[in-house]
């Protein structure tokens, strides 16, 4: 479908992912959760480019590297979520489509992760359904993306 792939970004702490606190967060790794959302790509004729930072500078300048190279993004900021108007800008300043992912259900949590600054760049947040989460991203993505080309006609 598109040969530049899906920009998979993960924020701070997520590496820590099936350690620590897996009545939150499950038992899975986030190596777990690539091969998950890999596996999904594929059979949406997709490929990703999965990634993870504990630092929001990198985080913006993965997302401006998606805008060029990426056929669209999906972003579990982690924490900064709550407080990142730089990782706002940085998705509002590139023309792919984001969706924003997490794995627990943020509105079920403290007030303070019911705010969420990329969700006002983004298509959609998809949230509480652990690695599933990444996984209906990738197919809501798809089916973004192959709606919103043209179609293609054999021998035009
Ligand atoms: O539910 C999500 O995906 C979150 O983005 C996870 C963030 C949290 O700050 C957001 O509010 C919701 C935290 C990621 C930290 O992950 C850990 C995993 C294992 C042990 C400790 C932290």
């Amino acid at each position: 479908m598109s040969s530049k792939p899906i920009y998979v970004l993960n924020g701070p702490n997520l590496n820590l992912l099936g350690e620590r606190q897996p009545e939150i967060y499950g038992r899975l790794s986030l190596e777990d959760i690539e091969a998950a959302t890999a596996d999904e790509a594929k059979k949406n004729g997709l490929e990703v480019d999965f990634r993870q930072s504990n630092h929001e500078g990198e985080l913006v300048d993965w997302i401006h590297e998606a805008g060029r190279a990426g056929c669209g993004i999906i972003l579990n900021a982690g924490a900064l979520t709550h407080t990142s108007v730089s990782l706002l800008d940085a998705l509002a300043a590139v023309t792919v489509p984001a969706i924003e992912v997490h794995l627990s259900n943020v509105f079920r949590r403290e007030p303070f992760r019911h705010v969420s600054y990329p969700a006002q760049a983004a298509l959609g947040i998809i949230a509480g359904f652990g690695v599933e989460s990444y996984r209906l991203a990738v197919t809501a993505l798809a089916s973004h993306l192959a709606s919103s080309q043209p179609l293609h006609h054999a021998g035009r």
